[in-house]
């Protein structure tokens, strides 16, 4: 009896400190990702967004993506399309999300050629502007345009 109990003892003691650590470790990785984040990146839910601040066309800034492991932004809601419009108007520029009509004119895909289930377009866009515009670019005022390839824009990766 008195070994179980003296057991139980224990068990509770290492509880308490393992909270403590757990509450102390999210405090800290709570401020770690404000500074980390600032002033280039965003969390939505589960989703980081975050510009290295580099710029490129397309295949450059979706290659810089997935080599850093990640994907070219693709806003699903509004939520996400605000964060990364947040990140454009922080740097000023327009970027390229990770959306195309590449395959079918009109029929804008996300890289795993699923169909767009969010759209921000622009009064009057997509255009297909001289026929040549099959990429996305999200205005640092939020709103889509469908713009050329290869025209550079800022890159924001999704992780
Ligand atoms: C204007 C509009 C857009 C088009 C760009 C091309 O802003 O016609 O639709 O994509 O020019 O630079
Ligand atoms: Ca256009």
């Amino acid at each position: 009896m008195i070994i179980i109990h003296l057991f139980h003892k224990h068990l509770e003691r290492q509880v308490l400190y393992l909270e403590r650590q757990l509450r102390a470790l999210e405090r800290s990785f709570s401020k770690y990702k404000k500074v980390t984040l600032f002033p280039n990146g965003r969390i939505v839910g589960e989703k980081v967004f975050v510009t290295s601040g580099y710029q490129g066309d397309f295949i450059s800034v979706k290659q810089m993506c997935s080599q850093a492991c990640g994907k070219l932004a693709s806003p699903q809601d509004s939520a996400e399309n605000s964060a990364v419009q947040q990140i454009a108007a922080v740097y000023t520029k327009k970027v390229f999300l990770g959306i195309n009509d590449i395959q079918m004119e009109g029929r804008f895909r996300y890289w795993n050629v699923q169909v767009i289930i969010y759209s921000n377009w622009a009064p009057r866009e997509p255009n297909n502007d001289r026929g040549n515009e099959d990429c996305v670019e999200i205005y640092p005022n939020g709103f889509w345009n469908d713009q050329n390839c290869r025209e550079k824009r800022l890159i924001v990766c999704e992780f």
